[in-house]
């Protein structure tokens, strides 16, 4: 178990943690057992005697043993952390962990899916919870934000009717953690304020390589408050040290077989290997007074503020550098509240973020069986926690004050309210008749939307049209499918007409409002830092007879990076080298598929690329690596392989290159030796993926 630091919740932790180490057998009350694979039963074939305290016990806690799952978000993947401010924002919020950089605050982080249950997969087309439990001296402070920066709904009182949407159908239970039916699409087409989240969902955001190659947003805007009780409106941002990356569509799909825990392993594995995933804080700040400059209301959560408009202001950095000893207890268990605030941290009116106050304790609730959930380790705050509040289920302190209640003089007063540091709730004027009625500042559903297809790249644009075209072309109602494309036709007239002619609708006409043409850069992932392999994957397929010296020379340039290097054969166990030697096999290739990394190499070895050729799974896999768009290396006669997956319109190194690599579409090859092989392989996987590759004639 990697603990990349000992913090006070560690310590705090420690008290909970027990392990089995020397310790023999008891029961819950702690008797020792003699037996517990037998029942106490009246001869050696009669009946099991119910004086069996063991046996009951053991079946009983056993039966007890589920919870019910998170309703939304039930997948998940947990780890702890740190946060450390940089750069103080002392002039805005009194929230200490952001203004003291002497400070080291722990943290807990959970990473979800949204739509499908605690064992669907984890590379679905989704929104990802990215949920952050800061423990901070003043108390604890949650951030629930997800991967994408804007909601499918404006006012949390349509959560259910979105839900329920998105979730399997009612009689079949179809289909699980997909968005492709018609439930949701209906619902999309009769609440067009979902049109700018639709954008980001059918964007490559919704499958993410890595939960360390994913942005976190908070989503509302929150508002800060300093010493003077002054307010500042603020969104805040998450970004991924690694750049924000995703995975092929079709890859998805076949992790979903191969690896349904794809992202989970991932981030398991990096923490375990010290390749800690980072990510930076970042805020957007707009004084009070510029509350209504915008084109758009703040209070609207289908809406970002452009980076280009309010840059992103970076402000501290996390890392997650430890991974929990027990799911349950701590990944299952842990309860995220976007009410857990501290004093200089305050909500806005943004209605969706004020159902969301009501509903994450209520669900807790029932989640965690009754109010004592705070009590449970994970949850506790590293701030002391003294009130009047007393008993219910799962009680686990002792109070000895004989007054619980306020006012008291038989406790000397105590806990005392209103000391230095309490928490203040802004004092906004608020002033209106009760009506039920969306602001008209809320109305315009499409602009955004635009301007996300206009910041997209050509090969981003591709993407989203595809994962339209796939999602539409499952919903069996043809006017589902048309009422979808009537609102596309809002957003962008080619962008309609392309997903039109996928799913047989017929194409709009013309445009209904003239494209506004503006973009921003930062929401393209073409503009994403690309410059680590850090934690990336790369498979090596040897067969006998393979060149032991590349596979070293080149596994070595990655190691050295924080990658990690696969030797792959038919079977497990060791290789013979050309030169004589022995290389080890990491995995058997039958166990493993290409899209479970992130590259291939074939190293040359007249005899292993002989062998290799012959073997349907290693052709396969070089085929399906490159329709995938990841980079490829071939080094002298590995090159044949590539030729024979059918890699042509593909330029490779001649044998006349003299050792250096030629790269084409993120394809890098060379003969002989002494050549920058190494430098240009790893360039081309820190790249992540050729996008704009011809691969279309490639069959895999
Ligand atoms: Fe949540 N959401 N949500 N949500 N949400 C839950 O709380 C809810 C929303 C988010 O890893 C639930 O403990 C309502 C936006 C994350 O444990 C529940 C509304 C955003 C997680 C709930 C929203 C989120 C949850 C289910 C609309 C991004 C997982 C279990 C008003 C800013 C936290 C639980 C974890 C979980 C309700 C909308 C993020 C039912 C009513 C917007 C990351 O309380």
């Amino acid at each position: 178990m990697v603990d990349g630091g000992r913090d006070e919740k560690q310590e705090q932790l420690d008290r909970w943690r027990v392990s089995p180490e020397g310790a023999g057998l008891t029961t819950d009350q702690g008797i020792p057992v003699d037996d517990t694979d037998n029942s106490l039963s009246v001869g050696e074939r009669g009946p099991s005697l119910l004086e069996d305290f063991h046996l009951r016990e053991k079946i009983t806690h056993f039966d007890h043993e589920r919870i019910p799952e998170r309703v939304v978000h039930a997948r998940g993947s947990g780890a702890y952390g740190h946060f450390r401010v940089t750069d103080p924002l002392t002039d805005y919020t009194t929230a200490e962990f952001l203004c003291d950089t002497s400070l080291t605050t722990p943290v807990f982080v959970r990473f979800s899916t949204v739509a499908g249950s605690r064992g669907s997969a984890d590379t679905v087309r989704d929104v990802r919870g990215f949920a952050t439990k800061f423990y901070t001296r003043q108390g604890n402070f949650d951030l629930v934000g997800n991967n994408m920066p804007v909601f499918f709904i404006q006012d949390g009182i349509k959560f259910p009717d979105f839900v329920h949407a998105v979730k399997p159908e009612p009689a079949s239970e179809i289909p699980q953690a997909q968005s492709a039916h018609d439930t949701l699409w209906d619902f999309v087409q009769l609440q067009p304020e979902t049109m700018h989240m639709m954008m980001w969902l059918m964007s490559d955001r919704a499958i993410p390589r890595s939960y360390a190659m994913m942005q976190g947003f908070g989503v509302h805007t929150f508002r800060l408050v300093n010493a003077e009780g002054r307010p500042t409106f603020v969104k805040f941002h998450w970004k991924p040290v690694l750049g924000t990356h995703s995975l092929a569509w079709d890859e998805t799909q076949k992790i979903g077989g191969k690896d349904p825990d794809f992202n989970r392993r991932d981030l398991w594995d990096r923490i375990e290997a010290g390749a800690f995933p980072e990510f930076e804080l970042g805020v957007q700040l707009v004084p009070a007074e510029d509350e209504h400059k915008f084109g758009f209301d703040l209070l609207d959560p289908t809406k970002i503020i452009p980076e280009e408009e309010v840059p992103v202001r970076p402000v501290g950095r996390m890392t997650l550098n430890r991974n929990p000893d027990n799911f349950f207890a701590e990944t299952e268990q842990v309860a995220f509240h976007i009410g857990n605030v501290v004093p200089g941290i305050d909500f806005t009116n943004d209605p969706l973020l004020q159902a969301r106050l009501f509903s994450y304790l209520d669900t807790q609730l029932i989640r965690l069986g009754g109010p004592n959930f705070p009590q449970i380790p994970v949850n506790r705050p590293v701030a002391p926690v003294r009130n009047h509040h007393r008993d219910g289920y799962h009680q686990m302190e002792i109070n000895g004050a004989r007054s619980a209640y306020h006012k008291n003089s038989l406790s000397g007063g105590c806990p005392a309210v209103g000391g230095e540091g309490s928490f203040t709730h802004y004092q906004e004027r608020v002033d209106g008749a009760k009506i039920r009625k969306r602001s008209d500042s809320f109305q315009d559903h499409y602009s955004q939307a635009t301007l996300f297809w206009n910041s997209m790249a050509d090969w981003e644009k591709e993407h989203i049209v595809g994962a339209f075209r796939f999602e539409l072309g499952k919903c069996e109602q043809k006017q589902i499918r048309e009422g979808v494309v009537a609102h596309l036709n809002h957003v962008d007239h080619d962008l309609a007409v392309a997903v039109a002619k996928g799913i047989g609708v017929d194409p709009p006409g013309e445009a209904v409002i003239a494209n506004h043409g503006r973009s921003s850069p930062a929401l393209s992932q073409a503009n994403a830092p690309a410059e680590s392999v850090q934690g990336r994957k790369i498979a090596v397929l040897v067969a006998d007879g393979v060149d032991s010296a590349a596979v070293a020379a080149v596994g070595g340039a990655f190691t050295e990076r924080g990658a990690i290097v696969e030797v792959l054969a038919a079977e497990d166990g060791f290789v013979q080298a050309a030169n004589g030697g022995q290389v080890e096999v990491t995995k058997a290739m039958p166990t493993m598929a290409s899209v479970l990394y992130d590259a291939v190499l074939v190293p040359g070895g007249e005899a292993s690329v002989r062998t290799l050729a012959e073997n349907g799974d290693a052709v396969h896999f070089v085929a399906e690596a490159f329709v995938h768009c990841k980079a490829v290396g071939a080094l002298d006669e590995g090159i044949g392989l590539l030729e024979r997956a059918g890699l042509t319109g593909v330029r490779f190194a001649g044998e006349s290159a003299g050792g250096d690599a030629v790269v084409d579409q993120g394809v890098v090859t060379a003969r002989g030796p002494g050549g920058d092989f190494a430098a240009r392989f790893v360039d081309a996987v820190a790249a992540h993926r050729h996008w704009t590759r011809k691969k279309s004639h490639v069959p895999a």
